[in-house]
């Protein structure tokens, strides 16, 4: 019995000292990394949430659960339209509320019955996640499913066979629709006190996440793949670590402080990115009562800034309306966005101009400014300063911007830098336009216009060293041609 003890907490010893070596890089120095999935999921970096179903036809944001199958029936659905404002907006993937609180499936699950298959629209024959998996193919975008872990419909929520409920939803979700870059657990329950109580099996549904879809990340309050960012209006905190504790943590009202969402811990053991979601209108499914509520392209803009910008993910919902297609103000915003982004970003006035390092280093210099974020300039601690050295950069000719773009090469030694500043050289002097703390993925950094011909980057303060992938100088213009 007692050897039976030993063996086992030796067993838990060695899955545990596992668990914490695969989620860092070898040597002295070692921090937290992103996997392979991960590191792909960063660079998808924006994304449609798409909420479609029962509540699109009766006006709610929660259904009850015991909505006829009836009431759903679009009259033109066409997934393609989705993708074409997608590919206009500049989004990289689209992510769907296949099953939402009310227990709804907009595929024809062999598991329910409140399923399209026995709604009126196609005569039964519909399947919403099939059209839109061909058509983001088609497009070139990835895709993701919602699926709602509360079920309000579902007869055996808040039993234990709920859970393979559950299990079998997702495995045919997992392995119906080809590749998905993400699958998204809401914490959200309304059950209140005296409600259903269920205890998920979330280990079992992780399983079969990785052994079918190992490519997709896993979103929820605490991963594993990617955290909420503490709040609904797609923003993180500008301090933003990739990285995070989560024992003792679980999901929804189990969850972490909001306000660890927000900022990550700069010495948290496990890399769980930030995800930021906002919807384009005040609701997540559509109302025609807030068509003209949308958001403008200046204020997504902002909302761009204040996640993608900060290196976390931005997933922002186009809500469909009853005829299955997304309304024309939509649209509209999201495709001046579009230019906003594709306008502001397409060049970098810093590509392949000459740099000069305080310091030596074991990188060359020019990957700075070489037009891949990939390859990366290491800054290195001084021992005499306490700091990291700066590198400037010769623009040759008077060049006038109003952004920096920045990022940390991530790859295999994690996220670092803690303080950085960005100066000009005018009037015989250095002057700083910005200053920021954390990087990691990105960060992005708009100020006013300014006009030089030399710039200088300041590492400040950096966890053992800095890697900095690319540094981009934007002329960003809020309203593009
Ligand atoms: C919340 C849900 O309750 C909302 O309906 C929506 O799906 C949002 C993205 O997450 O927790």
């Amino acid at each position: 019995m007692k050897l039976r003890s030993f063996l086992h907490t030796l067993i838990a010893f060695v899955f545990v000292f596992a668990q914490a070596h695969a989620q860092r890089s070898s040597g002295s120095n070692a921090r937290p990394a992103p996997s392979a999935a991960q590191l792909a999921w960063h660079d998808t970096e924006f994304y449609f949430f798409i909420h479609f179903g029962p509540n699109t036809f009766t006006n709610k944001e929660w259904g009850e659960g015991t909505e006829p199958e009836s009431i759903f029936n679009p009259t033109d659905l066409d997934c393609e339209q989705w993708c074409r404002v997608a590919k206009l907006a500049g989004a990289r993937g689209i992510v769907i509320t296949a099953k939402h609180h009310d227990g709804f499936c907009l595929w024809p699950s062999r598991y329910s019955t409140h399923t399209v298959r026995e709604s009126p629209w196609k005569a039964g024959k519909g399947d919403v996640l099939r059209e839109l998996s061909d058509a983001c193919k088609k497009h070139g975008l990835k895709f993701g499913v919602y699926l709602s872990p509360w079920d309000r419909n579902h007869p055996k929520y808040g039993t234990p066979e709920y859970n393979d409920v559950y299990a079998n939803t997702l495995t045919e979700l997992l392995t119906g629709y080809g590749e998905l870059f993400e699958v998204w657990w809401d914490g959200a329950n309304g059950e209140g006190k005296n409600g259903k109580k269920q205890t998920y099996d979330f280990p079992r549904f992780e399983k079969l996440v990785k052994k079918y879809q190992p490519n997709a990340v896993i979103f929820s309050d605490i991963g594993p793949g990617c955290r909420w960012a503490g709040n609904e209006q797609g923003t993180v905190n500008e301090t933003n670590w990739c990285t995070l504790d989560t024992a003792g943590f679980g999901r929804g009202a189990t969850g972490p402080a909001t306000q660890t969402l927000q900022t990550g811990q700069e010495n948290g053991k496990l890399w769980i990115p930030a995800e930021c979601d906002v919807s384009i209108r005040p609701g997540w499914f559509y109302h025609s009562e807030e068509d003209n509520q949308v958001k403008t392209p200046e204020t997504l803009f902002q909302i761009y800034l204040k996640s993608i910008g900060r290196g976390g993910n931005l997933i922002l919902n186009i809500p469909p309306d009853r005829r299955g297609r997304i309304h024309e103000n939509d649209s509209l915003s999201l495709q001046t966005f579009g230019k906003i982004i594709e306008h502001g970003f397409n060049q970098n006035l810093a590509f392949k101009k000459p740099a000069i390092v305080s310091e030596r280093s074991s990188t060359s210099i020019k990957q700075l400014t070489d037009g891949s974020k990939d390859t990366y300039f290491q800054f290195l601690k001084r021992k005499e300063t306490n700091d990291f050295g700066s590198v400037d950069i010769d623009l040759q000719v008077e060049t006038s911007f109003n952004c920096l773009k920045i990022n940390e090469k991530i790859k295999k030694t994690g996220q670092r830098v803690k303080s950085f500043s960005l100066q000009i050289w005018k009037e015989g002097a250095w002057v700083e336009v910005c200053r920021s703390t954390t990087i990691g993925a990105r960060k992005i950094l708009v100020f006013p216009p300014v006009k030089t011909n030399k710039v200088r980057l300041i590492i400040h303060d950096a966890i053992g060293f800095a890697e900095i992938g690319e540094l981009g100088l934007y002329a960003v213009s809020f309203s593009p041609k």
